[in-house]
């Protein structure tokens, strides 16, 4: 991408309406617009950053053996009326009128739709297990939006469904899910801890919320010291069973809860951390508290009807950017991982027109196009040290500098943002050194 034809509106000032971190760089960095309080419009910068996001989701929901659907966003009153929710779930749900006066609701999330697709399909214990996910867009009316797209109105969410003939089937859904959560956000450069959790309206008797440690986070977090030392990531097989690796880290204390009750505590004192975080997923366990609501029975080998044991699983793909980017930046700017980078490698152009620098970077953009590195040339007009600031505010990993000055000596600048370190090489070495195989 070149960034003279690039539509990318950085902002010079500081945005008042924005009060931690993610939120202000994601508005300078030009990555999203408000629409309305919660609402937000994806720019071009951030649309590339929430769709590699998805990706790395997707691509982890599928390894663990969950299928992709699509269900709508509207939903009809009837199904949410069936299962009881209609009216529990209160001023936070969007509620709806289409022209033949019908009740409808923008989904908040769709365990109700789930359900009713797999009745209207499902009648055997062959048919099981079957976990169905989709990556849509959710609405809740929040009481308070803040945060930018932390706590949205409208936001991404990744919703996966488990179904199974019991509770014993269900629980090897769970550990899937859990193992696949932990897989996936190890994979954007995240640590985040499983934290037994209330269930809240989606109800159950089971269920974990995913934090990311951040002092900005919503959610009071209490866990044991020890946690900070568990090696989280281990290279785990879905055919295996995953319980005993699920115990090692459900054993150590952890929970996510406003209020700490001490004399309900199991950890001495100086051995609890207290701390806030932000909760980028969530799991749950409900049974049969939908399937036997909504009539979704299957026969089991006996020949007898019974409703399904369900679990449900959620990953706030859009609050992910907001969360890494409260995990990884500076006072420069934002510092993406490499795996969720909007663009992997920045060529900077110091001097545009410069016969050797026009020429250079065009060759080292090539390449990396060539290999698939996503790269973005910065070949605009612009003062040297303003381009390079954008570079860093938008927190591209990798930046190759091309200037007439280093061009004398045949040397370009290559600096990793994350360590901002710098190094003098020839510009086929730059090409080695941000990956590129030659
Ligand atoms: N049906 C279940 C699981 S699929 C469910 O809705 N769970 S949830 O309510 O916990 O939401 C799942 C995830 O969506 C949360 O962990 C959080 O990361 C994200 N999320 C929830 N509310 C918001 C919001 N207002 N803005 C941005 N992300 C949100």
């Amino acid at each position: 991408m070149r960034l003279s034809q690039y539509f990318l509106p950085v902002l010079k000032e500081t945005p008042k309406e924005a009060q931690i971190a993610s939120h202000r760089l994601m508005l300078r960095a030009g990555m999203i617009q408000q629409s309305s309080a919660g609402i937000y419009s994806w720019l071009p910068l951030g649309k590339r950053v929430l769709d590699k996001i998805a990706a790395i989701v997707r691509e982890e929901q599928d390894r663990a053996g969950a299928l992709e659907i699509l269900m709508p966003t509207l939903q009809p009153a009837e199904i949410w009326q069936e299962s009881g929710r209609y009216d529990d779930y209160g001023a936070e749900m969007l509620r709806i009128q289409d022209r033949h006066k019908r009740d409808m609701l923008y989904g908040p999330t769709n365990e109700e739709q789930v359900t009713d697709i797999f009745r209207s399909h499902v009648r055997s214990y062959k048919a099981l297990p079957l976990n169905l996910f989709h990556i849509q867009w959710k609405f809740r009316d929040e009481v308070r939006p803040r945060f930018g797209i932390m706590r949205g109105r409208e936001f991404l969410m990744k919703d996966a469904y488990s179904f199974d003939l019991d509770g014993e089937g269900a629980r090897i859904a769970y550990n899937k899910m859990f193992v696949s959560y932990l897989k996936t956000f190890a994979r954007m450069g995240l640590t985040a801890i499983p934290m037994e959790a209330d269930t809240g309206p989606i109800g159950g008797d089971m269920s974990h919320e995913f934090i990311i440690l951040a002092e900005t986070g919503e959610s009071g977090v209490y866990f044991h010291k020890d946690w900070l030392k568990t090696d989280l990531l281990a290279d785990i097989n879905y055919d295996a069973d995953l319980q005993p690796f699920v115990d090692r880290f459900t054993s150590i204390y952890a929970r996510a809860d406003e209020k700490h009750d001490p004399t309900n505590c199991p950890v001495a004192n100086d051995d609890l951390m207290t701390m806030r975080g932000i909760e980028i997923g969530h799991i749950f366990y409900f049974g049969t508290k939908y399937s036997a609501a909504m009539g979704a029975t299957v026969s089991g080998p006996d020949g007898k009807n019974l409703p399904v044991h369900m679990g449900s699983y959620g990953i706030g793909v859009s609050r992910l950017v907001g969360g890494i980017i409260e995990a990884s930046h500076d006072d420069k700017g934002i510092i993406w991982p490499d795996s969720v980078a909007p663009f992997g490698v920045a060529v900077v152009n110091l001097k545009p027109g410069d016969a050797i620098c026009d020429a250079t970077c065009q060759s080292l953009y090539d390449s990396l196009a060539a290999a698939g590195h996503d790269p973005l040339l910065d070949d605009r007009d612009d003062r040297p040290g303003a381009k390079l600031a954008a570079m860093d505010l938008i927190g591209i990993p990798w930046q190759i500098v091309v200037g007439p000055r280093g061009m004398e000596n045949g040397v370009v600048e290559v600096k990793r943002r994350k360590s901002g370190e710098t190094r003098e090489v020839s510009a086929e070495l730059a090409l080695t050194m941000v990956g590129l195989k030659l």
